[in-house]
């Protein structure tokens, strides 16, 4: 068996990418199931989320078990092999809480093949949405947080990380005080990546370490939950935890539901599951010091693989644990991302050939004009309250409109990864925008670096299906791999698009007017 799958439960889709590794290694399928395509009547959802007001956005997890079914029946169905598969790891967005009640654990045991996961699994959830990365509901809780940790500093030193209002503490915090008795019916709390992967391991299965540094919980160097973290947060939240896993140890076998409704093998491994963001890490092929990604996404993220632990001191960057079990990763998370460049292509009626078209009409620097997108309230800078600001940019001007808001997302990712202090020398990209060449050329100038592309956007499931991979060789007895021979295969670059010195220059000189218009906005 020479197959390895990896399942991406990201925010606005789930996708499956299986690598056959027999002769010459090779993504062979990549397959997706896109919430609003399915459930927008259902659930309700836009974007694959429910805007719930006052900043809270949260997703049916509900909806999340049925896009699992439906992403394996059209792999069956569309004629792969899942026995094929020797084992399976999984990506989540980061973040996420799934707050399961006392039936949780028997329901997953007693899957009954005949029927669908989402009626067996209806009723387990004690609590119908999950907050997920888009919430900004929770600065209050932040705060708290921090002083029942001793500070922000200390809270920094221990979990990698400040309180952020997207983290699942402060998340869970806030459903522990606004709906005490929800919360004493919850028996367990898993992330969305934990919560996936226990769908196919017909048991709860605990959090990894890389994902586990997203919640504001996690002694970052000990890679366990920080009991002074869980105290800080929640009453009896301790309980309601499985310990940490390493990200690279196999939890078990697939449960005999999957194996009978789809023809998976019944031997077949599951690895835990982690953030997408470490998970792309290992995608794109970060697995030693010194290289930088960008992720664009529903979310923009710029990281970086580090070998010890680096923190923001300006609590705008956060850092986790890779799930290589190793390193490190510092990131950038920039919100508004993909729906700031929807947004703007929406109110000029573009499609996306007509907004690389504007950037290819309009010349590096815009003349001038500069944009805040902040369409939603902004992660970094923090920006509490949306609003978009515009200077010396005519609002009816749709190719200004256009480069202003990749201008201003590019500035942005350049300005606020200096903490990282890793030299940004190339720009390995994905997520879905990185299909889109004009708007890495604006990244490759203001970076000063070429960008490199690979064969897939889906770098956060291709990273999954890699530690699969070597997850297997480790456990095999056979020669076991390390982490560059790995990724080498799948992380050569397919494009690479070159900065233009001239544009450049310009950028560093803008560089400093659009600090400057952020600092006046973000101190109002
Ligand atoms: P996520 O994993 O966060 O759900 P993806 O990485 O799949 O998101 O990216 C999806 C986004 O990619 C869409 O919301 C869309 O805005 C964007 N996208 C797709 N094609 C293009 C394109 N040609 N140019 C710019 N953006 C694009
Ligand atoms: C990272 C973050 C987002 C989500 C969704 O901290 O909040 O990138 O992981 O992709």
């Amino acid at each position: 068996m020479s197959k390895y799958l990896g399942i991406d439960a990201s925010t606005q889709s789930m996708t499956a990418l299986i690598i056959d590794v027999e002769e010459s290694p090779c993504i062979a399928v990549e397959e997706s199931v896109i919430f609003d395509d399915h459930f927008r009547d259902r659930y309700g959802v836009e974007n694959g989320a429910l805007d719930l007001g006052g900043g809270q956005v949260h997703s049916p997890p509900l909806m999340w078990v049925e896009a699992l079914d439906l992403l394996l029946a059209n792999l069956r169905d569309n004629g792969h092999d899942l026995a094929r598969l020797r084992a399976i790891a999984g990506s989540g967005q980061q973040h996420g809480t799934v707050y399961l009640n006392q039936s949780a654990g028997p329901a997953l045991a007693r899957l009954d093949p005949s029927r669908s996961l989402a009626d067996q699994l209806a009723g387990v959830f004690s609590r119908p949405t999950s907050p997920i990365w888009m919430d900004t509901s929770t600065t209050a809780e932040c705060r708290q947080i921090e002083a029942a940790a001793g500070g922000r500093l200390p809270l920094l030193k221990l979990t990698g990380n400040t309180a952020f209002e997207r983290f699942s503490g402060p998340q869970i915090r806030k459903f522990s005080q606004s709906d005490p008795e929800g919360y004493s019916r919850t028996d367990n709390i898993g992330l969305v990546s934990s919560f996936v992967a226990s769908l196919l391991a017909g048991r709860l299965v605990p959090v990894d370490a890389g994902d586990g540094s997203g919640t504001n919980l996690l002694d970052i160097r000990r890679r366990q939950w920080a009991p002074e973290a869980l105290q800080a947060t929640a009453p009896e939240l301790a309980r309601r935890l499985l310990p940490v896993t390493p990200s690279t140890r196999a939890i078990g076998e697939i449960s005999t539901y999957f194996a009978q409704r789809y023809g998976f093998s019944p031997t077949c491994r599951i690895f835990p599951f982690s953030g997408d963001n470490p998970c792309s890490l290992i995608g794109l092929g970060l697995v030693e010091p010194g290289s930088v990604a960008l992720s664009l996404g529903t979310s923009d993220t710029l990281f970086a693989c580090m070998d010890q632990v680096r923190v923001s001191d300006s609590g705008e960057g956060a850092v986790f644990c890779s799930p290589d079990d190793i390193n490190y990763m510092a990131l950038i998370c920039f919100l508004n991302g993909s729906l700031a460049r929807e947004a703007v292509r929406d109110q000029y009626g573009l499609d996306w050939e007509q907004f690389a078209q504007a950037l290819r009409d309009t010349p590096p620097g815009n003349g001038g004009a500069l944009m805040l997108p902040y369409f939603a309230a902004e992660i970094v800078p923090h920006v509490p309250q949306p609003g978009v600001v515009r200077q010396n940019l005519d609002a009816a001007d749709a190719n200004a409109n256009v480069r202003a808001v990749i201008e201003a997302q590019a500035l942005s990712s350049r300005l606020h990864s200096a903490w990282m202090d890793v030299p940004v020398t190339s720009l390995s990209v994905t997520g879905g925008a990185s299909a889109n060449e004009e708007i890495l050329r604006v990244y490759a100038n203001v970076h000063g670096c070429p960008a490199h592309r690979f064969q897939t956007t889906n770098s956060a499931a291709l990273g999954a299906a890699l530690r699969a991979w070597h997850g297997c060789a480790g456990e095999s007895g056979e020669k076991p791999m390390g982490w560059p021979e790995t990724v080498e295969p799948f992380t050569r670059p397919q494009t690479t698009i070159q900065p233009d010195p001239a544009g450049s220059g310009v950028y560093s000189r803008m560089l400093a007017a659009y600090e400057s218009l952020e600092r006046r906005a973000t101190a109002g």
